[in-house]
């Protein structure tokens, strides 16, 4: 076993019980005891639980069980209130091996082995294939490999900002580390110096299709150590071994440290020891009773199998997390003559909120960039709060997922990026975070082909599509620096992950009647409701967010000429409000307008809110029908149909 030394790292003493956060430089004598029965009986779980459901990951989870055990008995974590603010996060990355997390969790007192093995996977019970925050003790759904560092990192800096002192532990495969997204995560944790997070990698050689050098060869010790990371290896079935480590890298070493723990899958069954098969496939009924026998553990399998025919365990109870309330500042008005863009806007409003809250109570806040900050407007909250701004870098998948984590804690999470990189490039990450309850605000400018001439790598025109995919995530288009000013403000200031929408170019005010600011001093901003710009009859013309500029000018062109339509702004393309939708279908012709793909944006959510609202119009969507090249917006608009003149005489026809 490898030792380093460095500094004491100081974590406050709490409330947990005294033997808890590996304090002792040594495993207390009984607890070797405690935890060497506790292995063999969880090993004997795991391999029930998996036959049982005649499915599921045994030999993981019998490689990772003496980690487990040692991390859930002794870190500052409590059965009696698993979700207690101060306490450690131990965030399991490789989360197909949820029976061994289950059945170490069972083994510390956060419930009864036998309902976990009679609800596992099955349909309704809290005890999931992969590893599910129903189960208490549990910190964050995974199963998606390659992102449990970066949650670990998000919990790391919510640390930092919130100045509660615990530690993160995560704990990952070996097949696993061929993830990109763990590289970025290692630099990241190592740039940030976040010496509270301890990195533990189940080491036992061998992944879903055999050996992970044959699969896919990689260093992984040096990997870790050439970013910056402290290494030390240890044999993970050593239980002192194990607790050592885990006291070095809690309370010694002076980075992030890693543990490189070597294990052998299905440890503990002779005929299950070092065999890729039993990655994922459950023992066979009839050698059940030679591995329970060679455990030395009570073969009750029938009595188990009669408890799961009765039905699924229940719920579990968890208590709502607090979250402090956002001040939402004061608006900012931008005149009828000005002429800016909506990611100014946005930067201003971003830090207008921050200086309404940084400072006060309990209130935490990050801000992330992956090297956009001058681009996406963050460069000002940047400058003002440097402690609360995190350049990660080109590192999007790391980014929202770490960014997600914080947002999940009692704190204000902001990424901003072009929209092609916050929504196309991490939608998985967006939607894991989706599953774990996050509280994302995502502000993506750069959306559409109005980016322009960067052309169509850039051009983001299916995040509605992509975001309205999953159930969480509500998509906003503000139309006008006005509109954006009063929409960054409420999401900021809401639960729940939002993606917000903008453009590149700078954008005229929109105007009333009168010739004043429409989203200006009089407008409240209610998330659900269209905007009515212009009344008219027969047709209406709704523009989504900053298509809403062509459609004024289209209004105004079609009104000089004697014709007068209805002008709608839609920016809440996630909620619409039936009562509208209904009104909408009144007028003989709707026209849809948007910077978004038509197959998939909101001209098709409207004709979908429609025939659910049993009412139904004549409509014509106009955005996007290809992959446009690279020019100037004004040019790709109009070859696509999109510009003001276009708009005018598709109107028209009609
Ligand atoms: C991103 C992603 N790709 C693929 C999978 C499918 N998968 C599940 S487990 C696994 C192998 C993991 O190997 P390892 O980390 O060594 O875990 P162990 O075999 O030791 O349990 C794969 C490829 C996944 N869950 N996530």
């Amino acid at each position: 076993m490898q030792q380093i030394s460095g500094k004491e790292k100081g974590i406050e003493s709490t409330m947990f019980d005294n033997w808890r956060g590996f304090k002792s430089p040594k495993l207390p004598e009984e607890w070797h005891k405690k935890l060497t029965d506790m292995a063999r009986e969880a090993r004997g779980n795991i391999i029930k639980m998996t036959s049982l459901a005649a499915s599921g990951h045994p030999g993981g989870s019998m490689s990772s069980i003496d980690i487990y055990l040692t991390l859930y008995n002794m870190a500052n974590v409590s059965p009696q209130e698993p979700w207690r603010d101060d306490r450690d996060r131990i965030i399991i990355s490789h989360g197909h091996t949820s029976p061994g997390a289950y059945s170490a969790l069972a083994a510390a007192g956060y419930f009864e082995a036998e309902i976990a093995m009679a609800g596992f996977r099955q349909a309704g019970s809290p005890f999931e294939g992969h590893v599910e925050q129903s189960v208490p003790g549990i910190e964050w759904d995974t199963g998606n490999l390659g992102q449990g560092l970066a949650v670990g990192i998000g919990k790391a800096i919510y640390s930092r900002l919130s100045g509660k002192k615990f530690h993160t532990y995560v704990f990952m495969g070996d097949g696993e580390q061929q993830k990109g997204q763990i590289s970025e995560s290692r630099r990241i944790a190592v740039k940030y110096e976040l010496k509270n997070i301890t990195a533990i990698i189940d080491y036992n050689k061998l992944q879903i299709s055999g050996n992970i050098e044959d699969v896919m060869p990689q260093n992984i010790a040096a990997e870790w150590e050439a970013d910056g990371w402290n290494v030390i290896t240890i044999d993970g079935h050593n239980l002192d071994q194990i607790y050592q480590a885990l006291h070095t890298a809690t309370h010694i070493a002076d980075r992030p440290t890693v543990i490189v723990a070597t294990t052998v899958m299905g440890k503990g069954v002779s005929f299950m020891e070092n065999k890729a098969g039993y990655h994922g496939a459950p023992v066979k009924p009839a050698d059940i009773p030679q591995a329970l026998k060679e455990l030395g553990v009570t073969d009750n399998m029938e009595e188990l199998k009669a408890k799961r025919a009765q039905g699924v365990p229940p719920l579990f109870k968890r208590p709502a997390a607090e979250r402090t309330t956002v001040k939402t500042g004061t608006p900012i008005t931008y005149a009828a003559d000005v002429k800016t863009d909506n990611r100014s806007a946005f930067g201003a409003a971003l830090l207008s909120v921050a200086e309404s809250n940084i400072g006060r109570g309990n209130f935490s806040m990050g801000v992330f960039d992956c090297d956009l900050a001058g681009s996406v407007k963050t460069a000002g909250f940047a400058k003002k709060y440097p402690d609360n701004f995190f350049q990660f870098g080109i590192s999007e998948h790391s980014t929202a997922t770490a960014s997600g984590s914080l947002s999940a804690e009692n704190a204000l999470a902001v990424w901003a990026d072009f929209g092609m990189f916050a929504i196309a490039e991490t939608y998985n990450q967006a939607r894991l975070n989706d599953i774990n309850h996050t509280n994302m605000k995502v502000f993506c400018t750069h959306c559409g082909v109005d980016v322009g001439e960067d052309g169509k790598t850039h051009q983001s025109i299916d995040y509605f599509a992509l975001m309205n995919s999953t159930f969480g995530w509500k998509v906003i288009t503000p139309a006008d620096p006005n509109q954006t000013d009063r929409i960054v403000r409420y999401v900021l200031s809401q639960p729940g992950n939002f993606a917000v929408i903008m453009g590149r170019p700078k954008l005229p005010t929109v105007t009333d009647e009168n010739g004043a600011p429409f989203f200006g001093n009089d407008y409240e901003y209610k998330y659900g409701h269209m905007d009515v710009i212009r009344k008219g009859t027969g047709i209406a013309l709704a523009c989504a967010g900053n298509m809403l500029s062509i459609g004024l000018e289209a209004w105004n062109k079609l009104n000089e000429s004697g014709l007068q339509i209805t002008l709608l702004s839609i920016s809440d393309w996630s909620d619409l409000h039936p009562d509208e939708i209904k009104a909408m279908a009144t007028n003989k012709h709707l026209v849809t307008l948007e910077d978004h793909n038509v197959k998939t944006g909101l001209g098709t959510a409207i004709a979908s809110a429609m025939m659910e609202q049993n009412v139904s119009t004549h409509l014509v969507k106009l955005g996007v029908t290809e992959y446009a090249s690279s020019g100037k917006p004004a040019d790709l608009y109009k070859s696509l149909g999109m510009d003001a003149d276009s708009v005018v005489e598709k109107i028209r026809t009609l």
